[in-house]
């Protein structure tokens, strides 16, 4: 059974879930944003990991599109995902790598064994990404990763029961609206 894609309006630290993921920078040591709020609720083990992970796999810090899971600290969830966006760009275009930030942080969460995984809006905030589009690309995306055959992403339909957009504020959550109704 293919996971649902649900969407709620909401702070995503105040949010239950196996995994909540963060829309980090690729220092992985804070910023704004959903990543300010994250380590802010979620107290200073979250950030000691990310230096640790800095300290070992990622030295040169995390690339875009790229995810790695920490602990959740003291948000109400198992782990934090972080992955890192693209910052919006007129001239160039990203969108596979805003896609590759919902896929691969579902790979990350499968991999973990999460069965619920809440997203926020990623890049649509201090990187710029206009909402409509950004909401398209997060929407197919999922759809594709939880639809995906037996091979690589097959393992994410097959343990995942819930995948949440958390919308900070109306306007956003009508772009998600509008972008899960236009497919099917
Ligand atoms: N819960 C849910 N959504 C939120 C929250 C929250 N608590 N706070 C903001 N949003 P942003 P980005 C929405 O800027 O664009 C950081 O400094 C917000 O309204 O958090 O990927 C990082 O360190 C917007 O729609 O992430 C990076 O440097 C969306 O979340 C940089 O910002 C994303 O906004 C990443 O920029």
């Amino acid at each position: 059974m293919s996971a649902r894609i649900t969407l709620v309006r909401g702070d995503i630290t105040r949010q239950r879930a196996d995994a909540l993921v963060n829309a980090a920078n690729s220092s992985l040591l804070g910023g704004g944003g959903v990543d300010g709020a994250i380590h802010r609720r979620g107290g200073p083990d979250i950030l000691a990991d990310c230096r640790r992970l800095r300290a070992s796999h990622y030295g040169k810090g995390l690339p875009t599109g790229q995810a790695v899971a920490t602990t959740a600290g003291r948000l109400d969830a198992h782990h934090v995902i972080h992955t890192v966006g693209p910052v919006w760009s007129p001239t160039e275009d990203r969108s596979d790598l805003l896609a590759s930030c919902y896929r691969e942080s579902l790979r990350v969460a499968a991999g973990l064994g999460a069965r619920t995984v809440a997203f926020p809006a990623i890049s649509t905030g201090v990187y710029r990404w206009p909402l409509d589009d950004a909401a398209r690309i997060a929407v197919d995306a999922v759809r594709g990763a939880l639809a995906a055959g037996p091979e690589g992403a097959g393992a994410v339909a097959r343990d995942l029961d819930e995948v949440r957009f958390v919308l900070f504020d109306e306007v956003a959550y009508r772009a998600f609206d509008e972008a899960l109704a236009a497919r099917g």
